[in-house]
């Protein structure tokens, strides 16, 4: 393996896609030693980075979202758009995972030469995933891609996590019997810059409609993600590929809007500084549950806790000075 950063900064910076999928490797590896590699190669890259337009997409099992980024990816392929695709599935592993298993599935976007498709990085925390995608999304923009699409399935806090490293996103849903709202939780209606009611073909364009309606009702009673931008509501079809030049019309009136106001810059200035925070927090409790003298006092503490032999601040306490010795060595 090569471990001149220099090689894979040159490869990325060259549209060489053998070395980019390589510098994605890299970036994805639990070792040591390639982590501090993808560091300095991500430290260099930085200043080529930052011109895409980040977009995260999300929708249950079966909204479509695979079908969609096909068929959107695939449009703005054929218009000359670089396109990346990514996903955060902390469930998923190499074998299985969503997008991988979905490959055979966008068989004209996986082929086109302007696209490159990536399967969610295998195990791990969803912190640990979020923070790959994160860093493969820089590589991929460094390399020349002006879209990247972040798909995520609604596990946990996976829409959040996507939603804080993205430009806008995109709530894919689905139109069903009954209660239209069921499936959607409050805390994504609030990080949506766009619902888009998927699979408005055949029987089901009117439900799609109502649904449109529905779900405009409900964003009326959640504050917008930017007091100069009212999430809309879409309809379209993946199948059918109706609707998307739309979509992707909304979403450059969005990035054009954010510009002129700053909110883009500054909302990717701010993401910047969770992410720092996040690393640092993530630092912090490494160090600390992996520190010799925590995990030897650990289970002494606990059975004093549980026993109420020590007051839980005084055993935190006790805990949190072992860190504090480190310092002052
Ligand atoms: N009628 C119709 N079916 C669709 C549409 N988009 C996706 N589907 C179907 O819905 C199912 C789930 O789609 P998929 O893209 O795998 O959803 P995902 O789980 O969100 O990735 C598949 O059988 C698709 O063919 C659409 O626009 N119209
Ligand atoms: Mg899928």
């Amino acid at each position: 393996m090569q471990r001149d950063p220099a090689y894979y900064i040159q490869g990325v910076l060259d549209y060489n896609r053998l070395q980019l999928s390589r510098t994605i490797t890299l970036v994805e590896s639990t070792l040591v030693a390639h982590q501090e590699i993808a560091r300095d190669i991500i430290n260099e890259l930085l200043p080529h980075t930052g011109k895409a337009v980040r977009l995260g997409i999300t929708g249950v099992p079966g909204a479509g979202k695979s079908t969609f980024i096909e068929s959107f990816g695939h449009m703005l392929a054929e218009q000359g758009h670089k396109v990346a695709v990514l996903a955060i599935d902390p469930s998923s592993t190499r074998s299985g995972g969503s997008i991988l298993g979905d490959k055979t599935r966008m068989e004209q976007l996986a082929v086109h030469p302007n696209a490159f498709i990536r399967p969610s990085p295998s195990g791990g925390s969803l912190g640990g995933v979020a923070r790959k995608t994160r860093e493969s999304m820089l590589v991929c923009e460094a390399a020349g891609f002006d879209v990247i699409i972040v798909e995520t399935v609604g596990v946990g806090q996976s829409e959040t996590t996507v939603a804080s490293m993205v430009d806008f996103f995109l709530v894919l849903q689905i139109s069903g019997a009954g209660d239209e709202l069921q499936g959607i939780k409050k805390g994504v209606l609030e990080v949506a810059d766009a619902i888009v009611v998927n699979k408005a073909d055949g029987d089901n364009i009117n439900r799609a409609k109502l649904a449109k309606k529905q779900y405009e009702t409900a964003l009326h009673l959640v504050k917008p993600t930017s007091p100069n931008w009212m999430p809309p509501v879409m309809t379209c079809s993946a199948v059918e590929r109706t609707g998307l030049q739309e979509v992707w019309d909304t979403i450059i009136n969005h990035k054009t809007i954010m510009t002129r106001t700053g909110e883009l810059q500054q909302k990717r200035r701010e993401q910047a500084m969770d992410w720092m925070w996040f690393l640092v927090n993530e630092g912090l409790e490494i160090w600390f549950y992996q520190h010799p003298e925590v995990q030897s006092q650990l289970p002494e503490l606990r059975k004093k806790v549980e026993e109420g032999n020590i007051a839980p601040t005084r055993a935190a306490d006790e805990l949190i000075s072992i860190l504090g010795k480190d310092l002052l060595l």
